[in-house]
């Protein structure tokens, strides 16, 4: 492609420009990202918003990063399952319970697929809904404040894989594990896998007001693996499917391959019928050791609470509820269409995708057609329940999104490409390579009944070439794409923090509007406020001491703190007492081994300091928030025991 320098505004010239630099070194630089209106159809002018949110998984990083589309700038990184020293999330006496397992603390995990609160089928952005892989977790964020407010464990679970997915009015959220488990745990031969362990499927209900998560019910399936999953919706609302493999239930993947058995399942759980088991009484509680943490800023800040058990429910007792559909390959990606018709099984060994349909499932089962049994759950015929194949011409099929136009986007890891096609002929309408082998691909609102098909984002495992070279790891990158079009076009490439697996995305007119300026002082009830300056004091209690400090543009009240002794334990207990919105001050004390406090206007947080030496020792503002910023300081005098 040429383009003519002379003919392009100079704003779009620059950008042009920087796109070409990008691919230079590119042997496989995909040569439409240089047309000018990729260009045009990102840039979001200075003082301009953009026009949706992303979510992004962390992957390892154990947290969530914000972007904007189409732009691609990235807006905050919100912590959740790891401790974060930017803000002091996992280190403050506030925040710590959060991180609090049944394992003990545990201040990292293993973050893979973010989802977005919805009403009837469509994304209310009340809440989006993450999960922990490692140490099974799944966690809440309040979309007006981007900050987590809640962590439940999920007891019985191990690599909470086929999570955090939610129902179409966010009545569940839903865990499954991959890796099965003995149930309860016990110390016996992995070589006694078969038959013993126990793949748990979790029911997480929704309180609709708070959003207040409670384990409600888990199922406890075969020991197979339960990767992914996805809610019914429309007709199908009211079923939950998981995409399984190693049904060989192999406790070695290596030397009994896994993918041995041609056919893997489908599991589809009619969790309305299940629901109507359990609050007629039916189900078995068993003693279950697992975390409950709740934030609540105006109070207290977290409190994590040790629940003792949890209520199964055996698939079994339960007739008509759960069914195997036969999907071929080891399928990786389930997703089901915004009308809920089809669900889609990628087969990660294969070329075909499987598309089955709900209605031909519903009448095989009033026909009881069965192709016999699995653990005593009925496997159906994959004849009876096949809507078709799509003969892709791709190979390593992972995630599917919708446009709600009636076409799919599939991501081809091997082939490294996204494949669109339409979901009623099945018939492939485009395809184009991404750089390189791509994992999923988000649709803002791609998980619902209506997402907005304008772009798609492909996030890709591997980068190579596609930026400059930051030593032997870059960060995976994200590629854009309109699909507004009848063929898909790249606009822009950008880096992504950690490993995203999956993103959700949504409208910024749906957010923005909803999201919080401040912390109201008023509102403030936590017991170690100090909410009016004559609150300001420091207690002596033992060797514990504590500081209530408020802090203002630009100081801290008390600044100059003597009578501290080496042994004692001093809490800061600091309010800060701005109004306005975007005036954080931060608190960093010397030899803290711990983190500095970001604290927003209306918040207090509590930072501990055990001071080791005798000595004058410093403290200060750490987010320059005045011309007078500097002078934002104080000191501490620590005396010998
Ligand atoms: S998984 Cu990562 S590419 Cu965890 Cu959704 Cu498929």
């Amino acid at each position: 492609m040429k383009l003519t320098i002379k003919s392009l505004p100079s704003l779009v010239l620059i950008a042009v420009m920087f796109t070409a630099c990008n691919s230079s070194g590119t042997s496989n630089g995909n040569r439409g990202a240089l047309a000018s209106t990729a260009a045009e159809k990102v840039y979001v002018a200075p003082g301009e918003h953009d026009e949706y949110y992303a979510f992004f998984s962390g992957g390892y990083s154990g947290n969530l990063t914000v972007y904007g589309l189409p732009s691609g700038r990235m807006f905050k990184e919100i912590p959740v399952f790891s401790q974060f020293p930017t803000n002091g999330y996992g280190y403050s006496e506030e925040t710590k319970p959060m991180l609090n397992t049944s394992h003990g603390f545990v201040p990292w995990d293993d973050l893979h697929h973010p989802d977005i609160s919805q009403t009837n089928g469509k994304l209310d952005g009340r809440w989006i809904f993450v999960n922990g892989n490692n140490t099974p977790r799944i966690a809440r964020i309040d979309l007006k404040t981007f900050e987590t407010e809640e962590i439940i464990e999920v007891p019985n679970s191990a690599g909470n894989h086929s999570s955090s997915f939610i129902t179409e009015n966010t009545e569940y959220v839903v865990a499954g594990t991959r890796f099965s488990v003995p149930v309860p745990q016990q110390d016996i031969s992995i070589k006694e896998y078969k038959g013993h362990f126990k793949g748990a499927l979790s029911f997480i209900s929704v309180e609709p007001e708070t959003g207040r998560m409670n384990m409600k019910f888990q199922v406890m399936m075969p020991g197979f693996n339960y990767d992914l999953s996805h809610p019914g919706r429309g007709k199908s609302h009211g079923w939950f499917f998981f995409t399984t493999y190693n049904t060989e239930e192999a406790s070695t993947l290596l030397e009994v391959n896994a993918s041995q058995n041609d056919k893997d399942f489908i599991a589809a759980i009619n969790w309305k019928k299940i629901e109507e088991y359990v609050n007629n009484g039916g189900g078995t509680k068993m003693p279950a050791n697992y975390a409950h943490n709740v934030y609540e800023h105006a109070t207290h800040g977290a409190k994590s609470t040790m629940l003792k058990e949890v209520l199964t429910v055996d698939p079994t007792e339960v007739p008509g509820a759960v069914f195997f559909l036969p999907t071929p390959k080891s399928p990786h990606g389930c997703d089901v269409d915004p009308t809920g018709e089809y669900i889609i099984g990628n087969g990660k060994l294969s070329a075909d995708l499987t598309v089955h349909s709900f209605d031909k499932m519903i009448a095989a089962i009033e026909a009881k057609k069965f192709d016999g049994e699995a653990y005593g759950i009925p496997v159906l015929k994959f004849e009876d329940v096949l809507a078709g194949q799509v003969k892709s011409g791709g190979l390593g099929p992972l995630h599917t999104e919708f446009d709600g136009k009636g076409n799919a986007y599939t991501t081809f890891f091997i082939s490294s490409e996204l494949v669109k096609w339409n979901v009623e002929t099945r018939e492939v309408i485009d395809r184009q390579p991404n750089y390189y082998s791509v994992g999923h691909v988000m649709i803002p609102g791609g998980n619902s009944a209506a997402p907005f098909g304008k772009y798609a984002v492909a996030m890709n495992k591997i980068t190579k070439d596609r930026y400059l070279p930051t030593g032997p790891e870059l960060e995976h990158s994200a590629q854009l794409f309109d699909i507004s079009g009848d063929k898909m076009e790249l606009l822009l490439d950008f880096p992504t923090h950690g490993e995203p697996h999956y993103a959700a995305g949504i409208p910024a007119e749906i957010l923005a509007p909803k999201s919080q300026k401040i912390y109201r002082l008023e509102d403030n009830k936590h017991p170690f406020a100090v909410l009016n300056g004559e609150d300001t004091r420091i207690e002596r209690n033992g060797n514990e001491v504590h500081v209530y400090m408020s802090m203002i543009r630009s100081h801290f009240t008390p600044d100059n703190i003597e009578g501290i002794k080496v042994g004692d334990k001093v809490y800061f207990h600091i309010t800060n007492h701005e109004q306005d919105f975007d005036v954080p001050h931060g608190f960093a004390m010397i030899g803290a081994n711990n983190a500095e406090l970001l604290i927003m206007p209306g918040q207090t947080k509590t930072l501990v300091w055990e001071p080791k030496q005798v000595g004058v020792w410093p403290f200060y503002c750490t987010d320059f928030c005045s011309a007078l910023h500097q002078e934002m300081q104080g000191y501490v005098r620590v005396s010998p025991a």
